[in-house]
């Protein structure tokens, strides 16, 4: 409309700085704000019962691993996890503060059903979502996530799926904004189904320009945000595979298409793929051959977590060794941000373990 005002300068410049900081150089995002619902299947092929101290033992054993802050610039976590405390007294958030690593949160309240669609969803917690963005920011977050998904099948994402799930995280990105917290914009198109990655591609494109003419209708000032989003791949049980250039490709090609060049960072989730995979793709991100008016990193959950995870399987003995592999896949993804990384050169703790989650709603 006419009327409307920009944001006032001061927490526009806050708001930049954060955003930046985010995706300063060598740097990305570690998502750790697994729902309890998600440990549970993230504990489970270790026989760990998921109470809310094996949750806090966990989270203690990545918070605490040396140099962290090397490669992490800012951590997601969920609300339990900001509160509950480390062995030292210290709540999780400030530890991570006084590390120098940036406080996320997920406001989100996760996914339900969208009536009326052939199976697709939608994302809560609009609700009380200024005030907890209050609370949060006096709590010391400095920028949130909201996670929604988006399905490829025969007859989706439909319209109404693409309209709803857009404008809600742009509602959610003008509310975190008027609090001083930078919004993580997160439309994630699915990896499941037999589609190739033109199918991928056209699809992703569609759903980023409706992200961008929504966030535009909310009045939210880019600069202040970052995109994450799925990397463009054929489908899960496609049987075409592409090469790593080829996804890069396609992956900047649409960006370049459908994200303004306002936005100061794209950090990738890693939506399945393996360790290694999410670390060549994003590696061959940055090397392509192609204009990147943005930053290009990651806020990689599975693909940072899991050989960690396997390593440790909640023993106290392995919490050294559990250390150690999170410190790997830090440092290879933040290789990998950089173009530097070289494919194999660090592995993972098992060999190739499938992170793959059909229909990964939670
Ligand atoms: C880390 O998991 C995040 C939250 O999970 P819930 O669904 O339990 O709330 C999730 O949103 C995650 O940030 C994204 O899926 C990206 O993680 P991956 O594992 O795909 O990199």
């Amino acid at each position: 409309g006419t009327n409307y005002q920009y944001i006032p300068c001061a927490l526009q410049e806050e708001l930049r700085r954060i955003a930046s900081a985010i995706v300063a150089p060598g740097k990305g995002i570690l998502a750790a704000d697994e729902s309890p619902g998600s440990m549970e299947k993230r504990f489970s092929p270790y026989n760990l019962p998921n109470t809310e101290e094996n949750r806090r033992q966990y989270r203690q054993l990545m918070f605490t691993t040396e140099n962290l802050q090397d490669y992490i610039s800012g951590v997601i976590l969920h609300n339990e996890t900001l509160y509950q405390k480390a062995d030292n007294g210290k709540t999780f958030g400030d530890l991570l503060r006084h590390r120098g690593i940036i406080v996320g949160i997920k406001v989100d309240k996760g996914i339900v059903p969208l009536p009326g669609t052939l199976d697709e969803g939608t994302t809560e917690g609009l609700d009380d979502l200024y005030c907890r963005c209050g609370k949060y920011k006096r709590d010391g977050c400095d920028f949130a996530k909201w996670r929604c998904v988006l399905k490829i099948g025969k007859h989706t994402p439909s319209y109404q799926a693409i309209m709803e799930n857009t404008n809600i995280l742009a509602r959610y990105a003008s509310i975190c904004q008027s609090q001083g917290i930078v919004p993580i914009v997160e439309p994630e198109v699915l990896v499941d189904g037999d589609h190739d990655i033109i199918r991928a591609q056209k699809v992703t494109e569609t759903v980023l320009a409706a992200q961008y003419k929504a966030l535009n209708d909310h009045h939210v000032f880019l600069e202040g945000t970052l995109l994450k989003p799925n990397m463009i791949l054929p489908g899960q049980s496609s049987c075409r595979k592409n090469s790593p250039e080829e996804v890069a490709y396609v992956t900047v090609q649409s960006f370049l298409r459908a994200v303004p060049a306002a936005v100061p960072g794209i950090v990738f989730l890693s939506g399945g793929q393996s360790e290694e995979e999410a670390t060549v793709h994003l590696n061959a991100i940055n090397t392509i051959n192609l204009k990147r008016p943005w930053e290009l990193s990651f806020s990689y959950g599975r693909a940072l977590q899991a050989s960690a995870m396997a390593a440790w399987a909640g023993k106290k003995e392995n919490i050294p060794l559990g250390q150690a592999e999170l410190k790997k896949r830090a440092k290879a993804s933040s290789l990998a941000r950089s173009g530097k990384y070289v494919a194999g050169s660090i592995p993972p703790f098992k060999a190739e373990q499938s992170l793959f989650v059909a229909d990964h709603k939670y």
